[in-house]
């Protein structure tokens, strides 16, 4: 890193140093009465646009080949596949086009520099050559789009009916997760039931939400699609699975969603990336409060057997933390509140 900086400092003053040389240079010749002055720091800034260009595509390869490793960090879902695949293609096309304009422009300025006795030349128009360079750009993004919007309608539609689904609720600073018990249901909740030990607002008068379980880790089967129900607490905060090419917000007061096939367990990966201790993390993408960089929630990629083995083991959060506590004495009331309020507004309606 140091010595990075180092060589960008060396690189900056070596620049500075030819750059004042040249108006010395030119000082000297203004003083002694010579006329070419300009032709001496065009030649030198023209030889300076050539060192640019060079020193540029030095850097641009050596940084694509640095972070290369970074960038092709192959993703552990379905979907991240094409998403991946969509961002490589772009960058081709984008690269052809960036080494065009970028090496035409630093050679034409290096070549064309102001010369004694040259005359620009009145180059109006081209026709096929406008045609060609109109042509052939749009083809290429008409293709990126239409491949990107098909992507994205698969990416986004409904979810395959073999899919499970996990709640997962954001809050200033840190993930819930809810799964269905054994019926397969996740049961239903409101604002109005949270309480400290009940942090989504679990309604326990509906049978389904008995058997729920809420974990902190998020355990999901390999090539089995998954749909996280998304909520938000308090304020916007974004459930950010990199691996997994997920990215969506969580908004208080309204469920999104977002499916995807997860295709790497957690012990492949450890054996791919030669890191016995790798994690799949789920990271806040929403800057939302102070302690936003500690929004981080870990999930485990397994096979079938495994994630049944552990999902036996989960207890019911009912049974675990509310039956026979405090907690189950305020929901009661809680509920009993909303009764009455219910019942008092559909009185008023009757009259
Ligand atoms: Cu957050």
């Amino acid at each position: 890193m140091t010595t990075t900086v180092l060589v960008v400092i060396a690189i900056v003053l070596f620049a500075l140093v030819i750059f004042q040389l040249a108006k010395t240079t030119e000082f000297v010749a203004i003083l002694r009465g010579e006329e070419k002055t300009h032709l001496e720091s065009d030649r030198i800034n023209s030889r300076l646009m050539m060192v640019f260009l060079i020193l540029g595509m030095i850097a641009l390869f050596w940084s694509l080949d640095y972070f290369m490793e970074d960038m092709v960090l192959h993703a552990a879902s379905v979907h991240g596949e094409w998403i991946d695949s969509m961002f490589n293609w772009t960058l081709f096309f984008t690269g052809i086009a960036f080494l065009f304009t970028q090496i035409g422009l630093f050679y034409f300025a290096w070549k064309y520099k102001h010369t004694k006795g040259r005359k620009a030349l009145y180059y109006p128009e081209n026709n096929k050559l406008e045609m060609w360079w109109t042509v052939i750009p749009a083809i290429v993004l008409t293709a990126l789009v239409v491949i990107g919007l098909y992507r994205w309608f698969q990416i986004t539609g409904p979810e395959p009916k073999d899919s499970m689904v996990v709640e997962i609720t954001g809050k200033q600073f840190n993930w819930m997760l809810r799964y269905a018990g054994k019926d397969g249901v996740i049961g239903a909740n409101q604002y109005e039931y949270i309480t400290e030990g009940n942090g989504v607002g679990i309604d326990f008068n509906d049978p389904a939400s008995k058997d729920d379980f809420m974990p902190t880790e998020m355990h999901l089967v390999v090539n089995k699609p998954v749909l996280l129900k998304i909520k938000a607490r308090d304020v916007i905060h974004d459930v950010g699975i990199h691996w997994f090419r997920v990215k969506m917000d969580a908004v208080p007061g309204i469920t999104t969603r977002f499916w995807f096939t997860p295709t790497v367990t957690t012990a492949e990966m450890r054996k791919k990336t030669g890191n016995p201790d790798f994690v799949y993390e789920i990271a806040c993408d929403q800057l939302c409060g102070t302690g936003h960089f500690g929004m981080k929630g870990t999930i485990v990629v397994e096979t079938q057997e495994e994630f049944d083995k552990w999902a036996a083991t989960q207890q019911p959060f009912y049974d675990q933390a509310i039956k026979g506590t405090v907690e189950e004495k305020k929901f009661a009331e809680l509920s009993e509140k909303l009764k009455q309020a219910e019942e008092a507004k559909a009185a008023s309606q009757h009259h």
